[in-house]
């Protein structure tokens, strides 16, 4: 569907790199027809500090030093901290990192909500925000700036829990990026008038790659020496994997590689991955005492209140495996 000829989506990545984020990322540097303006970091599958340096590794790795790095928050509008090393390693990308003095080259003096609010001046109505880690960092541009979210496109959330009936719910109705900032979760939602399309963690749930799959098409490929895509996703998606299958006997939802981030980028390049939304209100839990970041989808009107945001209730496995595929190799769209 993309040609030279159409004009490339002006795109923003803010993110917490982890593993799927790493994914995200190398499906957006292998498209053909986007124009990454700037990728924020924000601390939550790890440390803001490690969130930093993995991008810049992979960066590095794709030779794309045209993409300006942007500090963000290292911690949620709480204050507190929380991590998943056991999900993404101690470094955030699977424990491959060897390297400790990988050069922070492309680091921005400009803070991450500095940027996203300059970004979205300069660009309005065109950027779409691919927000694929705790919601901080876009809360912090809306409080600098109230018109900073009307001056988007739309911004992708990879965020909440979902609960639909068909779907199962692995976390208690908490998804780790609301939880992590639950108020600055239900605050994006509350308060920002753009377009607003959320992955929950269910669907990406139903967007797995099969373990099978994994190792016949994609882990073969890092045999060729001139395949750098392939090695680093073989390297940094197996902490991830063994984690996965590790939980495989506790919950029967998962059946092969579950990534979230890469589920959200791929609607956001492709729009026609996007099969079914629904319009709803939704509003996030900030201060339970039990489910903390719970998001609640008003599917039966109850608050009486105008839908604010649309939910991804399907996609495209087909179009989404072909995106994936450029994880570890190009070829045309
Ligand atoms: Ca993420």
């Amino acid at each position: 569907m993309t040609s030279s000829s159409v004009t490339p989506l002006k795109l923003v990545i803010d993110c917490d790199p982890g593993i799927d984020d790493c994914h995200a990322l190398m499906m957006a540097l292998s498209y053909p027809n986007v124009q990454i303006l700037g990728i924020s970091i924000v601390a939550g599958n790890t440390s803001l500090v490690n969130g930093i340096r993995n991008v810049h590794y992979v960066l590095h790795l794709f030779n794309r030093k045209d993409i300006p790095v942007f500090r963000g928050a290292d911690r949620a509008l709480d204050g507190s901290q929380k991590y998943a090393p056991h999900v993404h390693g101690e470094d955030g990308f699977g424990n491959i990192i060897q390297d400790q003095n990988i050069e922070i080259d492309l680091l921005s003096n400009e803070p991450s909500a500095v940027a996203l609010v300059r970004l979205a001046r300069e660009n309005r109505g065109e950027i779409v925000i691919a927000a694929i880690g705790p919601l901080t960092n876009i809360y912090l541009a809306h409080r600098l700036d109230p018109e900073f979210n009307r001056n988007l496109k739309s911004i992708y959330m990879m965020g909440g829990n979902c609960t639909i009936p068909r779907f199962n719910t692995l976390s208690i109705g908490i998804e780790f990026n609301f939880a992590v900032d639950p108020l600055a979760a239900a605050r994006v939602l509350e308060e920002f008038q753009t377009i607003k399309r959320i992955i929950t963690f269910e669907l990406t749930c139903m967007a797995t790659i099969s373990f099978e799959k994994l190792d016949k098409e994609y882990f073969p490929l890092k045999q060729n020496p001139n395949n750098y895509k392939a090695r680093l996703f073989a390297d940094v998606s197996q902490f991830l994997i063994d984690f996965i299958k590790v939980s495989v006997d506790k919950y029967e939802l998962f059946t092969g590689l579950n990534s979230c981030d890469a589920v959200c980028m791929a609607c956001v390049l492709d729009e026609s991955v996007i099969q079914e939304t629904k319009r709803v209100y939704a509003c996030v839990e900030p201060f339970g005492s039990i489910a903390s970041g719970h998001m609640i989808s008003d599917w039966y009107e109850h608050f009486k209140r105008e839908p604010n945001v649309e939910i991804i209730s399907n996609i495209d496995m087909e179009k989404f495996e072909k995106l994936f595929r450029l994880c570890v190799e190009d070829f045309p769209i």
